[in-house]
C-alpha cells in the first residue's frame, strides 16, 4: 500500500487498514506520517489544544495483579510505600485544591485491585468527593477496576457501574488496555482481566450512557503488528457504541518495575504512535497527549502529530512518577496556556466531556496568572 494511495483513503473517509497501519508505521519520513495526522486533526479540531483542571487520587497501591510493566503497585502493608487512603485522605486531597480556590472540575481516580476492601470503601469515596463538589465530574476506576469488583463482590459489571454512578461516578477512564494481544498481556500482564473482558466492560458502561476513554501502551515487547491490531480493536468497538471520547496513548516507562531491562521509547517512537493513531481512529474524536506520560516538551509536539488534547493541570500522579516521568508533578492553567500557545496551537479549557471552560481573552483573567517559577 503506497503511502499516496492511503491519503486518497483518508481523503475519500475510507477507515485504513491493518496493511495500511503497517506501511505507515514503516514510513521511514516521519515528517510526511505527522502532516497527514494533522491533515485529520485540523479537519477535526482547528487549530484548538484542549485541557482541563483536573486531580489524580488514587485510594491504594495494594493490588493482586503484580503486572510486570507496573511501579506503583505493592502486595502487602509491609512492603516500603504501601498504603490505603482513609476517606478523610482521600477527600482531603479535592478539599485543599478547593479550599486554595482552585477551580477543579475533574478528579480522576484509579488504584491497585485491593484483595478485601469492601464496596461501601468505593461508593463512599465517590459520594464524599461530589458532596464536597456537587458539580465536580468523577472519571473512576479503569475496566480492570470494574472487571476486578465484579469478581470480588459477585456482581455482574453493569451493576458495578449502576452503584458506581448512583454514588457519583460520571465516566471511566481508559486505563488497562495495556496491548489486547494475549502473547503480550501473558509476558506483562497475565493477572488482569484480558482484552474481551476490558472491552466488554467499556460496553457495558457506553451502553449505560456512560463516556470513557481508551489507551494503547507501547514500548514493551508489542511488534508493530499488535499496536495496529490493537487500536482496530477499539476502532470496532467505537464503531459499536460510539462512547470512547478519547485514546491516551501511553510511552513505557522502564525504571522500578519488572521490565527495567527494557529501554524507553525514544521521542520518535512516541510521534509515530500518536501520527498513527490519528490516522486509523478516524471515529474517536480526540487523541490525548498525556504530558506526564511524554514529557512536555514531547507532548507540545505530539500537538503536531494527531494529538488535540493534552489532558491537565494533574496533581499527586504517582504511577508514571514511579516509573521514571521526569515531568513536574503538575502544571497551573497558565502555563498549560503557554505551553500550547508556544507550540502554535490555541489554547481551550474544557471540561471533562469536551465543553468548552473558557476560551480567548477569558484565559487571560483571573485564575490564569503565570505563577512563579513555570516550567520554561
Ligand atoms: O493503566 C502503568 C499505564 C495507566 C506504567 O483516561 C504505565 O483520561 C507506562 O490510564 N509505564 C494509567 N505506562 C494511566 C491512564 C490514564 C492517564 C491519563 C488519562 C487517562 C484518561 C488515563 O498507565 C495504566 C497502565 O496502562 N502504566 N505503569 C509504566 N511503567
Amino acid at each position: 500500500m503506497s503511502f499516496a494511495s492511503i491519503s486518497e483513503k483518508l481523503d475519500a473517509g475510507v477507515p485504513l487498514s491493518l496493511d495500511d497501519g503497517l506501511a505507515l508505521f514503516r514510513e521511514p519520513d516521519l515528517l510526511k506520517l505527522g502532516a497527514l495526522a494533522n491533515q485529520v486533526r485540523e479537519r477535526l479540531h482547528g487549530a484548538r489544544a484542549t485541557f482541563n483542571r483536573n486531580l489524580h487520587i488514587n485510594p491504594t497501591n495494594l493490588c493482586v495483579a503484580s503486572c510486570k510493566l507496573c511501579s506503583f503497585s505493592r502486595r502487602s502493608l509491609d512492603q516500603p510505600g504501601a498504603y490505603v487512603l482513609s476517606m478523610a485522605q482521600a477527600w482531603d486531597k479535592l478539599k485543599a485544591r478547593l479550599d486554595a480556590g482552585d477551580r477543579v472540575t475533574e478528579v480522576h481516580v484509579v488504584g491497585g485491585l485491593h484483595e478485601s476492601l469492601p464496596f461501601d470503601y468505593y461508593t463512599e469515596l465517590l459520594a464524599g468527593l461530589k458532596r464536597l463538589q456537587p458539580t465536580l465530574h468523577i472519571k473512576a476506576f479503569s475496566a480492570v477496576e470494574i472487571f476486578h469488583f465484579h469478581k470480588l463482590f459477585r456482581l455482574e459489571v453493569r451493576e458495578v457501574l449502576q452503584r458506581l454512578r448512583a454514588a457519583g461516578l460520571d465516566s471511566l477512564p481508559g486505563g488497562g488496555a495495556e496491548i489486547f494481544a494475549p502473547r503480550v498481556r501473558q509476558r506483562i500482564c497475565p493477572n488482569k482481566c484480558d482484552a474481551q473482558e476490558w472491552l466488554d466492560v467499556h460496553r457495558t458502561a457506553h451502553h449505560m450512557g456512560l463516556r470513557s476513554n481508551c489507551t494503547i501502551l507501547y514500548g514493551t515487547i508489542e511488534t508493530i503488528e499488535e499496536r495496529v491490531e490493537h487500536l482496530l480493536r477499539l476502532r470496532a468497538l467505537q464503531d459499536e457504541t460510539g462512547g470512547f471520547q478519547a485514546l491516551i496513548p501511553l510511552a513505557f516507562h522502564p525504571d522500578n518495575n519488572a521490565l527495567a531491562h527494557l529501554p524507553a521509547p525514544s521521542a520518535i517512537d512516541d510521534l509515530r504512535v500518536f501520527a498513527l493513531a490519528r490516522l486509523v481512529l478516524h471515529n474517536i474524536p480526540h487523541i490525548k497527549a498525556y504530558w506526564v506520560s511524554l514529557g512536555i516538551k514531547t507532548a507540545q509536539t505530539a500537538l503536531w502529530f494527531g494529538a488535540d488534547d493534552l489532558d491537565g493541570t494533574v496533581q499527586e500522579e504517582k504511577i508514571y512518577h514511579l516509573a521514571g516521568s521526569g515531568a513536574p508533578q503538575s502544571l497551573a492553567p497558565a502555563e498549560i496556556v503557554r505551553l500550547i500557545r508556544a507550540a502554535g496551537r490555541t489554547p481551550v479549557e474544557r471540561d471533562t466531556l469536551y465543553n468548552v471552560v473558557a476560551e480567548g481573552d477569558a484565559l487571560l483573567a483571573e485564575g490564569y496568572e503565570i505563577p512563579v517559577g513555570v516550567f520554561r
